[in-house]
């Protein structure tokens, strides 16, 4: 590093922005930007954690001037905030900014985020307006000059491009996510609708779940949020299988997630029918099985957190699904185990142990027999919970980290959410489809 080339760090208004007097870490960081605009942003908004202690934030920005790439009107981006390392804060609302922006198609809902990630947004003064153009002018046209010209400006549907024909024409991946009844305590609330957001973020954001492919169910059901799609008692939980049950197809893959509370079905009784707490009734193992043989494919997925879920792996065990516990039947849950295992699910931490790039079902299990380890660990109590798998379908679920546990571990490893573990892709004419399907179905 040349020591002449000392960039500046400057902080001012809430916000670290990093230029250079000298060339090199403004014309790098240029380079980067598909755009770069100069403008007044809005609000922020957290959309996620980035490694701890950072915060994915959202942001909007009202465009003045586009230095660099096509842009106009208002566009939302993302960045990282508050993380001491990288010492990058906030961007303060109402403040112009040049922002330097790079294409984000990991966050479709955002499209962009700044362009690196220590830095990307400069202080709007006429001098560095001036040294932004200056330095654009002087990049050259094409960073890879041997790549032939793009025959790019084919005058096809801007909706339909070139990507669409690896859309999908079908949606065939779905999911129910619910969190059943609270009994009213204030905690349970909170923590249960902290799930099912987790939930569903990392259904969208992770793997592309359209929100007409997720049914979601939560106690206060649409008066909570209108994503919401209904209460979760047992006469929405009975509609939504029936539903399912006419919109799938062979081998489509139904994940499902419950978070609420459980136990055995009469007290004590560890080797009888397991029940999970709706809002109206409850929901049993048995029945449970029932709703799930009704599905014209088996390929399906099973989350549970309850408190005493293991219990219900006897009955809703069968070929072709793959269930994950939170506990054994004899044991209540305590240690957060939605929270470890939706996370896994979300690639967060290393969790992707055979490095192919995606988390399967086995890994996502994995981490949360890590974090329930470590959760009893940090409490200085003896282990008290044991996260059960099962995938062979002989009603025994296991515990443990080995590849294969007494038969359950391998179905489980080649099973993914999402398109084999990426992002899912339809094409706007299967929405259209799934959505007119859906409104067959009405919940409370
Ligand atoms: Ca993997
Ligand atoms: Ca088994």
């Amino acid at each position: 590093m040349k020591t002449a080339t000392v960039a500046a760090l400057i902080l001012f208004a809430g916000a670290v922005l990093l230029f250079a007097d000298d060339e090199p870490p403004l014309t790098e960081l240029l380079v980067k930007g598909d755009l770069v605009v100069v403008g007044k942003v809005g609000k922020n908004e957290t959309i996620g954690a980035g490694n701890m202690p950072g915060l994915i934030l959202k942001n909007t920005v009202e465009i003045d001037k586009c230095l660099k790439g096509k842009a106009a009107g208002k566009l939302s981006f993302s960045y990282v905030g508050y993380h001491p390392k990288l010492k990058i804060h906030h961007l303060e609302e109402g403040k112009k900014y040049i922002l330097v922006l790079k294409k984000q198609p990991a966050r479709a809902k955002v499209g962009y985020s700044l362009a690196d990630g220590n830095y990307g947004a400069l202080a709007a003064t006429d001098a560095m307006i001036k040294k932004v153009k200056e330095t654009l002018k002087s990049l050259p046209e094409k960073p890879k000059p041997q790549e032939p010209e793009k025959p790019k400006p084919k005058p096809v549907k801007p909706k339909d491009d070139k990507s669409a024909t690896s859309k999908a024409r079908r949606v065939a991946h779905f999911a129910v996510v619910s969190c059943g009844s609270t009994h009213g305590s204030p905690q349970h609330k909170k923590w249960y609708w902290g799930s099912n957001q987790r939930i569903c973020k990392m259904l969208t954001e992770n793997y592309g779940y359209p929100d007409e492919a997720i049914f979601r169910l939560h106690e206060e059901g649409k008066a909570k949020d209108p994503a919401v799609d209904g209460k979760s008692s047992l006469a929405n939980f009975r509609k939504v299988f029936a539903h399912l049950a006419k919109i799938m197809k062979k081998d489509d893959h139904l994940f499902i997630y419950i978070v609420g509370h459980g136990g055995p079905l009469r007290r004590g009784q560890w080797d009888g029918d397991y029940v999970h707490d709706l809002i109206d009734a409850r929901l049993t193992g048995t029945e449970f099985d029932k709703l799930l043989d009704a599905l014209p494919s088996q390929n399906i997925s099973i989350a549970m957190n309850p408190c005493h879920s293991g219990g219900f792996i006897p009955k809703i065990s069968g070929k072709g699904r793959v269930v994950c516990t939170s506990t054994r039947g004899t044991q209540s849950n305590a240690a957060g185990w939605e929270g470890y295992f939706t996370n896994a699910l979300a690639g967060k931490g290393q969790v992707d142990a055979d490095g192919d790039g995606r988390v399967s079902m086995k890994e996502a299990y994995n981490a949360s027999v890590d974090g329930t380890l470590k959760w009893y660990k940090n409490k200085k109590r003896p282990l008290g919970e044991n996260p059960l798998l099962d995938d062979n379908g002989d009603g025994k679920g296991h515990y443990g980290k080995d590849k294969v546990v007494d038969g359950d571990g391998e179905l489980a490893a080649k099973r993914f959410l999402g398109d084999e573990g990426r992002k899912l892709e339809y094409k706007a004419s299967a929405l259209r489809a799934l959505k007119k399907l859906n409104r067959k179905l009405s919940l409370k």
